[in-house]
């Protein structure tokens, strides 16, 4: 048995993040499947925050995925997936932290207000600045590519990539979309899509609809 225990939900984007950070990585691990429809009361009294991701490693136990990432990297050097110079790690961090509280609220707030289609379009809208900004204070002014920081996978690109495959189907049910000119945005995904550590964590747009579409037709 590995001795890196992952606590998963096959559907979790948050999961599936560090999932990648893993295979990105080659680490072995032992994948444990949670039922967080009925969760377990092991895992009850193990989880703080009752949520998965959960990484046991060496008796402990760290949660949050992007914590965890982070922890992985420090814990594993090889194959780093974070830049050595401060001034890169900083941009690497800033970004990071761009999905979680300005993308994905924006993504969220789609699905709160499906009910309300007065309120959808500002919503399309914002969504559409927010990948504009992506595009142009982001990828365009950090490299050329392929990948967020550059030659380099790094954490930055795991922690969007889960969100991305799941895209189509925020397009689909409530129309909001990429700007065609986010060009560099496209390219990334055609490069991530590539990645094994993608291939190897990534579920069918089929898949994700039937979730998806639970959210849109729940109370
Ligand atoms: N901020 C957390 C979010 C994790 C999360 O929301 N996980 C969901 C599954 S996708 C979960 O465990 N939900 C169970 C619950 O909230 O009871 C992270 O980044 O790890």
């Amino acid at each position: 048995m590995a001795d890196v225990e992952l606590l998963s939900y096959e559907a979790c984007p948050y999961a599936q993040r560090t999932r990648m950070a893993l295979i990105e990585k080659d680490i072995p691990f032992t994948l444990t499947e949670v039922d967080l429809y009925n969760k377990p009361d092991w895992f009850k009294a193990l989880s703080p925050y009752g949520k998965v991701p959960l990484l046991k490693h060496k008796g402990d136990i760290v949660y949050e995925s992007r914590i965890i990432n982070e922890y992985i990297e420090d814990a594993f050097p090889q194959r780093p997936l974070m830049p050595r110079d401060p001034i890169r790690r900083a941009k690497a961090r800033i970004w990071i932290d761009y999905c979680d509280s300005y993308l994905m609220p924006a993504l969220h707030k789609l699905i709160a207000d499906r009910r309300d289609p007065s309120k959808q379009e500002k919503n399309r809208a914002d969504i559409a600045e927010r990948f504009t900004f992506i595009e142009h204070e982001g990828l365009r002014k950090l490299s050329g590519g392929p990948y967020w920081l550059g030659d380099d996978i790094s954490l930055v690109d795991l922690q969007y990539m889960p969100f991305i495959e799941r895209f189509p189907c925020y397009t689909e049910l409530w129309g909001a979309a990429i700007p065609d000119d986010c060009t560099r945005l496209k390219e990334w995904i055609t490069a991530m899509e590539k990645r094994d550590s993608h291939r190897k964590t990534v579920s069918t747009h089929e898949y994700h609809m039937v979730r998806y579409r639970r959210y849109d037709q729940a109370a």
